[in-house]
Order: structure tokens, then C-alpha cells, then sequence
């Protein structure tokens, strides 16, 4: 069963998404598209309007620490976006039991990255914190020059064959993919 929190004003669930992945993973810039996202589909069309024409920065800094975003999408749940940088991985399993749902960032222009990320998400994935909670394993930078091949990528999702991740392929430079992730981060 998901552990998901009940919000004392409404009575409607609330969740808290954890950001992890190794660093430069794209964790950040990720969380920005999709609050953008969700904070849109919550204030309706003026609200998208105003996001777009705001435009979006895609300048990002490492985070040292941990970045806590929360959306309200109105007269629904508080979503608890929080990311915990990559240069922190020795505590990441100290945020793993108070979150509903897991989102691990893959670096797909990174080939040097590729094997650690995987050995991370399936200790991750064995974790007795996590168990019976949403794991989604994000492929980030479809936009990149290069990225790994779809063979390489194919040979990972198949070693996850015994484990219930989910996973996306995007680009949140460009937005393609986000809008699918963040239905699957909605019906979480
Ligand atoms: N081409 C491309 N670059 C991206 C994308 N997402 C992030 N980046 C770049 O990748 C670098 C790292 O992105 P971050 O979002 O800071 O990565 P992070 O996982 O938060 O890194 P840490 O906070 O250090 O753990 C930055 O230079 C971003 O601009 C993407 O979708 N496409
Ligand atoms: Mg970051």
C-alpha cells in the first residue's frame, strides 16, 4: 500500500515525491518542469499563460543539501517535491521512509554515470523503506547530442525485470516527457 499523508484542511491525500539521482543528473531542472507543470494544470489556463510567457530558465546550480518544493493543485492534494542532491548519496536512505514515491534520474548523455546509476537504483529498489512505494527511473536528457544507445538503455529496463519500476524517457530542457510524468506523479 502507498503511504500517503492526509492533509488536515481538505481531508484529500497529500504526497511527497523524493528526488534522487547521482549528481548532474538533472534532478533540479526536472523538479522545475514539473512544478511548473502541475502549478499550470492547478490555476488553469492564465495561470499556463503567465508560466509560458515568464518563460522558463534552464539555469541550474548543484544542490548542496536538499531543495523542498511544495504545489498545491487547487481544491485537491499538496505535492512535497523534494530533492536531495547527488553529492549527498551517503543520506539518501534517511529520507526514504517518509516519502510516498520515489523519482531516480538517469543520466542518458552521461556513458561514465550509466553503471553506478543502475547499481544505485536496484539497492534502492531492494530497500526495505521503499518497499510496496512507487519507484520511477527518469532516462533525463533525450535532447542531449549524444545519448546512450537504445540497446544500452534496453539491456538496463531488462534488469529490472523482477522489480515494479517504472520508468520515462525526457527531456526537461525541452519539456518532451514531462507531461507524462507528471500524470504518473498525479495518479501516484
Ligand atoms: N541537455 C540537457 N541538459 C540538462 C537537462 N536537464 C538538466 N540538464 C543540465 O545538466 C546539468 C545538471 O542539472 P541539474 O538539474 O543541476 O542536476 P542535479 O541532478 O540536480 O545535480 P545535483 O544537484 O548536483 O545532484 C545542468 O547543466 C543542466 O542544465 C536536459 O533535459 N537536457
Ligand atoms: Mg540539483
Amino acid at each position: 500500500m502507498l503511504r500517503k499523508k492526509k492533509s488536515s484542511r481538505d481531508g484529500k491525500t497529500d504526497l511527497e515525491i523524493l528526488f534522487l539521482g547521482l549528481e548532474g543528473s538533472g534532478k533540479t531542472l526536472l523538479v522545475r518542469r514539473l512544478k511548473e507543470i502541475l502549478s499550470a494544470k492547478s490555476g488553469g489556463k492564465r495561470a499556463a499563460a503567465a508560466a509560458e510567457a515568464a518563460g522558463f530558465s534552464t539555469n541550474v546550480v548543484p544542490t548542496i543539501g536538499v531543495n523542498v518544493d511544495t504545489v498545491k493543485v487547487k481544491g485537491q492534494r499538496c505535492f512535497t517535491l523534494r530533492e536531495v542532491g547527488g553529492a549527498m548519496k551517503p543520506l539518501w536512505k534517511t529520507y526514504l521512509d517518509a516519502c510516498t514515491g520515489v523519482v531516480f534520474c538517469i543520466d542518458l548523455s552521461d556513458d561514465s554515470s550509466f553503471a553506478t546509476a543502475s547499481v544505485e537504483l536496484m539497492t534502492l529498489a531492494s530497500s526495505k523503506a521503499l518497499e510496496g512505494k512507487p519507484l520511477l527511473a527518469i532516462f533525463t536528457k533525450t535532447d542531449a547530442p549524444f545519448t546512450m544507445s537504445r540497446a544500452q538503455v534496453g539491456n538496463m529496463v531488462s534488469s529490472w525485470k523482477a522489480t515494479n519500476i517504472q520508468s520515462f524517457a525526457l527531456s526537461a530542457y525541452t519539456g518532451d516527457g514531462c507531461r507524462d510524468l507528471a500524470s504518473a506523479v498525479r495518479s501516484l
